[in-house]
């Protein structure tokens, strides 16, 4: 299977999702609004992951079989805070879909019904369309769209145990307690977040909010240019080849992910 042939087009896919999404993150970010989002995680499958798949799955490892049964070759994983913005991130979802910005395809409820791993996330498959030899294609692209709470035990579940025939009856035994024990905190999590909406709605009139007076009719803009390409050189440079290292050297990385930011103007005036 000559892999390369057909990865152009989910490149393409992945520019145009990752330009979406991130276009929704900057813009609660912006607003100053609080962000339902926590973090967004973008990915494209590499070529040992996807024959590894199509086998696990027992199709033909044709380049034909990719795009007929794989829908995740592109994905978005979306983390939220709390179980209630898991529903403003759907309506967004759904919203875009109105506006034709791609279709839902499927949707795949792994929270009301968790896995038999305890795996809980909430899928949504939409087919983004590219412009792609000059022609409109369509791509598959799954959006994963999870709790801090859920991301963690998903993760870790996916580095000791997923796809993997040997472990432990003991070290399942701890996952399944600790995707649990998230699940608890979830919905705990969700009670006191809707209590303090409530509330909030009630003293709404009175509300003690704290106005910081040296920010009022504050100009302050930061020069974000030289902070955007200290970052990115930080990025880039030292973790691509700090990555790349350990991944070479023994095929685990230890890092799960990278998180960087540039603190908002107004963060800056407060602090
Ligand atoms: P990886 O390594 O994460 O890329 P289907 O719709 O059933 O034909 P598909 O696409 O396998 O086929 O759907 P499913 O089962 O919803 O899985 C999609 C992805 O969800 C998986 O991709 C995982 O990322 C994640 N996932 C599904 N089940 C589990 C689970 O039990 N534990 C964890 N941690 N993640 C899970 P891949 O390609 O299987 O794996």
């Amino acid at each position: 299977m000559n892999i390369d042939k057909i990865m152009y087009k989910y490149e393409l896919a992945y520019k145009k999702i990752k330009s979406i999404f991130d276009f929704i993150y900057n813009e609660y970010s912006e607003k100053n609004d609080v962000n339902p989002i926590e973090h967004i995680k973008y990915r494209i499958k590499k070529s040992s992951s996807i024959e590894e798949k199509l086998i696990r799955r027992g199709y033909p490892v044709t380049e034909e079989s990719v795009d007929k049964y794989l829908s995740d070759i592109v994905g978005v994983r979306v983390v939220c805070s709390f179980l209630s913005d898991l529903e403003v991130i759907k309506n967004v979802i759904r919203e875009l879909e109105e506006k034709n910005v791609f279709k839902i395809i499927k949707e795949k409820d792994y929270i009301s019904n968790p896995k038999e791993s305890g795996y809980s996330s909430y899928h949504m498959i939409v087919s983004v369309p590219i412009n792609y030899n000059n022609e409109i294609s369509y791509v598959n692209v799954e959006i994963q769209i999870r709790t801090i709470a859920m991301d963690m035990s998903a993760s870790l579940e996916h580095k000791v145990c997923y796809k993997k025939q040997d472990y432990s009856k003991m070290l399942q035994k701890m996952i399944k307690d600790a995707t649990e024990f998230c699940g608890m905190l979830d919905k705990n999590l969700d009670n006191i977040v809707s209590l303090e909406k409530n509330s909030e709605i009630n003293n709404r009139d009175n509300a003690l909010k704290v106005v910081y007076p040296f920010m009022q009719g504050s100009e302050f803009r930061l020069n974000r240019l030289k902070y955007e390409s200290g970052l990115k050189f930080v990025r880039d440079e030292f973790l691509e080849l700090y990555n790349r290292k350990y991944i070479s050297e023994d095929g685990v990385n230890p890092i799960e992910h990278i998180k960087s930011r540039i603190k908002h103007d107004d963060e800056i005036v407060r602090k």
